[in-house]
């Protein structure tokens, strides 16, 4: 097996669902990445010990994900110099606007590149897209998946001109 580059770590098996498309996108570019569960709060010790092994472990990238008072991302950050991608994870109460503020909010000093409430897709794709900086092949792949999304949009329009707004509306439904 490949020496995982990706750490993706969850403040619980409930992150699980949301995370899978961070751990789909790499997949999909062969990226080996490896996935726990760690909490900031119900298990310091081992989230700390975890990423300070990280970089020494060949890892190039953190993606931490949590929800409500989501400080994983936060604390992974304060222990590696390794660049962490924060994923705000939806939360019951308040929407994921709690999360949101808990992962993006750092101190001068402590940077997570915070994506969207339930971003993990583009997390995977930032974490990519850092890889790709000194990988020429990994460069190349996301270069075709840019094309890929510009040729769906205009596939959109070819449909929208052919069948007209209202058509276009009934079909998608
Ligand atoms: C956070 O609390 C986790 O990241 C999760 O989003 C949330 C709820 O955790 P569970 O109670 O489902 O384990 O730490």
């Amino acid at each position: 097996m490949e020496k995982a580059l990706v750490g993706i770590i969850m403040g619980s098996d409930s992150d699980l669902p949301t995370l899978k498309e961070a751990a789909e996108v790499l997949e999909q570019f062969n990226v080996p990445f490896e996935i726990n569960v760690y909490s900031a709060h119900r298990s310091p010790h081992k989230t700390q010990e975890y990423i300070m092994s990280a970089k020494t472990r060949g890892l190039k990238v953190i993606i931490a994900a949590a929800g409500g008072a989501a400080h994983l991302a936060g604390v992974a950050a304060a222990h590696t110099t390794l660049p962490v991608i924060g994923v705000p994870v939806m939360s019951k109460s308040l929407d994921g606007l709690d999360s949101l503020l808990s992962t993006v909010q750092m101190p001068p000093g402590i940077p997570v590149a915070t994506v969207a409430i339930n971003g993990a897709k583009n997390a995977g794709i930032l974490a990519i897209q850092i890889l790709a900086l000194s990988d020429e092949t990994l460069s190349q792949k996301l270069e075709e998946f840019k094309k890929g999304l510009e040729s769906s949009v205009m596939k959109k329009n070819e449909k929208l001109a052919s069948l007209g707004y209202k058509n276009y509306l009934e079909k998608s439904q």
